[in-house]
């Protein structure tokens, strides 16, 4: 008995001890097979003799059990030994980092504009009725701020659905003549491949006396930034409409993917719609106590220009943060 003790308290491994408790308690343990004597012992004996092997058999449970638990966390520190990392070592790292698509293509347009003599400027992206719609001749019940294109917040307050409250904000904060732009987020409840509920935009303005302003300005202001952008790509404006200018105009440019000749990128049209734009409308400027003035401004998605600069297909990508697509931009 004593042996077998020792043998169970000198195990080295977890394998070793499961060979030992076969040995003792297996279908053919030696313990086992005193059990088996019973049947040929004699009554007046039988309990004694039981009493006793099932102490023994106790004694050697108890002992396999702690070795159990000794061997056990033996092993746990053996394998967080092995396994242990200094956080605080240095590692030189052959992995460069990269700005995110969206955020490269949002300073490369900032910086555009900036050499262009544009100022950035930035606003809340929580706004009230008045900067986000009213004083962008988005009269109460225009289509555009129905429920399902706007988030309400608490107490009539939105987040802002474009950049052009900013706008607003710099045209009430500063005299004429204005020269910016405005960079940043904006939200729609909108989702689906060409839309997500949070994208980015640059809007810019320019305002100044009414003869320094002419839609033909804003045409070579938008031409040359384009082809700054696109490298050289004809450009085409269509008329459309916005709330906010009149005239307006949808700008094209020749499709980068089949250069005009008509492809799946381009519904066969040859063209891709690139921004928006037009010479600000008089109740604008009447919304902000500008008299006397004329301004043309045009707005643009980032997500979009990046997608096309980068070639790529689905606009969810770019908000996946998905390692693989961004290391490809390092
Ligand atoms: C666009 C298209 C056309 C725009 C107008 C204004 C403001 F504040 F001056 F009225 N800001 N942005 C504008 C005009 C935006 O985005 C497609």
């Amino acid at each position: 008995m004593k042996l077998w003790l020792d043998k169970i308290e000198q195990a080295q491994s977890l394998e070793e001890l499961e060979t030992l408790r076969v040995e003792i308690l297996g279908k053919k343990g030696i313990l086992t097979l005193e059990f088996a004597k019973m049947k040929t012992i004699p009554n007046e004996e039988k309990k004694e003799f039981a009493q006793k092997l099932n102490k023994q058999k106790a004694q050697i449970n108890d002992a396999i059990e702690n070795k159990k638990t000794t061997l056990l966390a033996k092993a746990l520190e053996e394998q967080l030994k092995a396994e242990k990392i200094d956080v605080t070592q240095f590692v030189a790292s052959d992995e460069t980092a990269a700005l995110h698509p969206v955020l490269d293509t949002m300073d490369r347009i900032t910086t555009y504009f900036q050499n262009m003599n544009f100022s950035i400027e930035e606003g809340p992206l929580v706004e009230d009725d008045f900067h986000n719609f009213e004083a962008l001749n988005l009269p109460k019940y225009h289509p555009a701020r129905d429920m399902q294109d706007t988030f309400y917040c608490k107490d009539g307050a939105v987040l802002r659905t474009h950049t052009s409250p900013v706008q607003i904000r710099t045209m009430q904060n500063n005299k004429p003549p204005i020269r910016m732009i405005a960079p940043g987020s904006v939200f729609r409840k909108d989702y689906d491949i060409t839309h997500t509920p949070m994208f980015n935009q640059i809007e810019g303005l320019v305002v100044d006396d009414i003869d320094k302003v002419s839609f033909a300005n804003l045409k070579h202001v938008m031409v040359e930034f384009l082809q700054h952008m696109f490298g050289d790509v004809e450009v085409r404006f269509r008329p459309s409409f916005f709330p906010f200018t009149e005239p307006s105009a949808e700008v094209d440019i020749s499709c980068l993917f089949c250069e005009g000749k008509g492809c799946k990128v381009c519904s066969q049209t040859g063209w891709l719609e690139v921004l928006g734009c037009g010479i600000v409308d008089e109740n604008v400027f009447k919304a902000v106590g500008y008299k006397n003035v004329s301004g043309y401004a045009f707005g643009l998605g980032i997500e979009r220009f990046a997608m096309l600069i980068h070639k790529i297909g689905d606009l969810r990508s770019l908000f996946e943060s998905d390692i693989r697509l961004l290391g490809q931009f390092r």
